[in-house]
């Protein structure tokens, strides 16, 4: 990490402001000092790193987009984009739990919340004294999350919850939860449930190959008491999660490329140091291959990406767009780390190196969010107005 160079192939560094290569050039000393060192230990654990939480928050790790007034950092989208890039260069777990909260906690209260709501929540989710979590995605019901079934009743003056959401990142030691549910009607709502609702348990995930920093669970309800507060009141429908889930995946965009940098400048110095028939692996022409292309794909998905961040700040990217982001990157990192982690032979395959962690995680970043399979059938109904999932 002490020789890391961000690739900028293109100079693309004359595209952000001053404000943008501060807000980075931050995130990445802080990654450098509070991530790197630590990360793989605690993965080879499984375990989150709990006390990195509040330098999350010092860096716009949580809600970089969300007005100052509610605690957020108010910055724009490539600041947050190029945040989410230095986080997953560090783990794509601590990116996760950054993901979760900004855009998957702190985006639906901020948008569907009321002003009490917003007050009461988003200033502690901006420091890290609240860890929120998303439960959307249900044991039966993944990719089509229309068709979940925790649903909630209205008893008069407070509200019923039961059903069960599984895959849940933070939900082990999260403080409060976003969860999706249907009303008697079958209607979509967001309602925030908080630890220690009667009848609310998180159980953990265990043995996870993938994502060990990150702490995965399930959100249980059996017949919890939800008072009426603590429904999101602007927007009912599916729709509703779909548009947190723009945030994120937009997010998941930047935080690709961050995974793919670390790799391909592991491969790079490694390839030059590496003698093997009296030469420098890297002066043969098939790793050469490997790191041309690896360079071309990077710098394909900055181009990309920082156009996406440019229609997102003009509020005119559409969710197709991000779609074809998030697929594009994640395919192009977990590709990336596959052919660097060769390229170390077996030195690839030990903890010493970051590239086998990040190889694992974007298993699991190339399925969550929607599947690498969602986003194509996503760009497909986008080109052709014909829906194939159903
Ligand atoms: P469909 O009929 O197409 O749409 C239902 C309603 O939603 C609207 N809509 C959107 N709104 C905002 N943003 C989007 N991206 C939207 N996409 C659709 C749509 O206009 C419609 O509105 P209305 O008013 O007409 O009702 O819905 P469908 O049931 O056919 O499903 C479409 C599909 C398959 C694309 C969608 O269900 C989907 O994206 N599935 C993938 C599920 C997914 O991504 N789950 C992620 C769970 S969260 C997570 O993984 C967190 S990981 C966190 C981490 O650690 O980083
Ligand atoms: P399925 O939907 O069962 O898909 C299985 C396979 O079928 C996939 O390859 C898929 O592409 C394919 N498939 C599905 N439908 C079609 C179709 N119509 N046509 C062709 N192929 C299809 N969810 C949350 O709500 N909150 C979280 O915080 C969260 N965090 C997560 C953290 C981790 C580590 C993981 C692994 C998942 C997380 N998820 C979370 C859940 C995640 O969003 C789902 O795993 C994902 O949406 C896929 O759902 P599924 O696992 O049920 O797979």
């Amino acid at each position: 990490p002490d020789l890391f160079q961000a690739p900028d192939y293109y100079q693309l560094d004359d595209l952000l402001s001053d404000e943008h290569k501060m807000v980075r050039d931050a995130a990445r000393a802080w990654v450098k000092k509070e991530v790197s060192p630590i990360i793989e230990e605690y993965a080879q654990r499984a375990e989150f790193p709990k006390q990195i939480v509040k330098g999350l928050g010092e860096i716009g790790g949580f809600g970089p987009y969300i007005p100052v007034e509610y605690g957020g950092a108010g910055l724009d989208q490539i600041s947050y984009g190029l945040i989410m890039q230095e986080i997953e260069r560090g783990d794509s777990g601590v990116r996760s739990t950054s993901s979760v909260q900004s855009s998957l906690v702190m985006y639906p209260i901020w948008k569907y919340g009321n002003e009490e709501q917003r007050m009461k929540y988003l200033p502690k989710l901006a420091t890290g004294e609240f860890i929120g979590c998303f439960g959307l995605t249900e044991p039966d019901h993944g990719s089509n999350p229309g068709g979940m079934v925790t649903n909630f009743k209205d008893m008069g003056d407070h509200y019923l919850l039961n059903g069960a959401k599984m895959w849940i990142s933070n939900a082990p030691f999260a403080d409060i939860a976003v969860v999706w549910a249907k009303n008697e009607e079958g209607r979509i709502h967001g309602l925030i449930v908080e630890r220690g609702m009667e009848g609310f348990s998180t159980p953990e995930t265990h043995n996870k190959w993938s994502l060990r920093a990150s702490a995965t669970g399930e959100l249980i309800f059996d017949n919890v008491k939800v008072p009426k507060e603590n429904l999101l009141p602007g927007k009912s429908g599916l729709g509703a999660p779909l548009g947190c889930l723009d945030s994120a995946r937009y997010g998941i965009a930047w935080g690709a490329i961050g995974a793919a940098m670390d790799c391909y400048d592991t491969a790079l110095r490694y390839s030059k140091e590496r003698i093997q028939f009296d030469k420098p692996i890297g002066a043969t022409q098939l790793q050469q291959k490997k790191l041309a292309e690896m360079i071309t794909e990077i710098t394909k998905a900055q181009l990309l990406t920082w156009r996406l961040g440019v229609l997102r700040n003009e509020g005119r990217a559409t969710s197709a767009q991000i779609s074809m982001a998030k697929r594009n990157n994640v395919d192009m990192a977990i590709h990336i780390a596959r052919e660097a982690r060769q390229m170390l032979g077996g030195m690839g395959i030990t903890g010493e190196y970051s590239i086998m962690r990040h190889m694992m995680n974007l298993e699991s970043v190339i399925t969550y969010e929607g599947t690498h399979d969602i986003h194509l059938l996503i760009t497909g109904m986008d080109v052709t107005g014909f829906p194939a999932f159903k």
